[in-house]
């Protein structure tokens, strides 16, 4: 397999997702503007939509959207138990935090990185996602990841997020901080933070 990424973009999520799976799989950086990859190959013809991430399975197909990805990475390695099993109320919980994740907080981001959004503008759009990491806090309680005791692919991505909020300096708050570096200090993520060159940064 091979995972298509840009650093510290939300292909970070798959990334993880793959060392903690201990599946085998290579990796090729994006150029998100010149939609080019490391390769001098055209991206879009590899994923249409143009953006992170994708992964190449080896037979060719592409499969697309972090959140679906994540889930597909889980089952290749059900013994890891980074999901949960299909049909499982567990399942549709792990389907409800990347759906979450993905719609309330990773897009909630979108106008952070785009130089075109006034900060104004970026107050009103940082004040609907400290809502949403109010709630969070409240919701992870005391559990140490999202689904309770055990890390799942969704930790992954809500780590992927948080490291964006960290470096547009929100202050989350003492729970979620320690949550990240609960995270943050799995060998998986360190090496995937590592691997995209982003240790020093994390
Ligand atoms: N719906 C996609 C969105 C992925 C996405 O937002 N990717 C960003 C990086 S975090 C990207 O590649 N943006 C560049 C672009 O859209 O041109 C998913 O959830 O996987």
């Amino acid at each position: 397999m091979k995972l298509f990424y840009a650093p510290g973009a939300c292909s970070l999520s798959p990334h993880i997702a793959l060392r903690e799976a201990g599946l085998p799989f290579t990796m090729e950086k994006v150029d998100l503007r010149a939609k080019a990859t490391e390769s001098g190959d055209d991206y879009k013809a590899i994923n249409p939509r143009g953006y992170v991430p994708a992964l190449q399975l080896e037979d060719g197909r592409v499969v697309t959207e972090g959140p679906v990805i994540v889930q597909m990475i889980a089952d290749l390695a059900p013994e890891k138990e980074l999901g949960a099993a299909f049909g499982s109320v567990e399942r549709y919980q792990l389907m409800d935090w990347l759906a979450f994740i993905s719609t309330e907080l990773h897009k909630g981001f979108s106008p952070f990185f785009n130089p075109a959004v006034n900060d104004e503008a970026k107050k009103s759009f940082k004040e609907r996602l400290m809502l949403r990491f109010a709630y969070l806090t409240d919701a992870l309680g005391d559990k140490p990841y999202l689904m309770g005791d055990k890390f799942s692919v969704a930790d992954g991505y809500l780590f992927t997020v948080l490291r964006w909020a960290k470096g547009f300096k929100f202050d989350v708050g003492p729970k979620l901080d320690a949550y990240f570096d609960r995270v943050a200090a799995r060998p998986a993520v360190k090496a995937a933070l590592e691997a995209e060159g982003l240790l020093a940064a994390a």
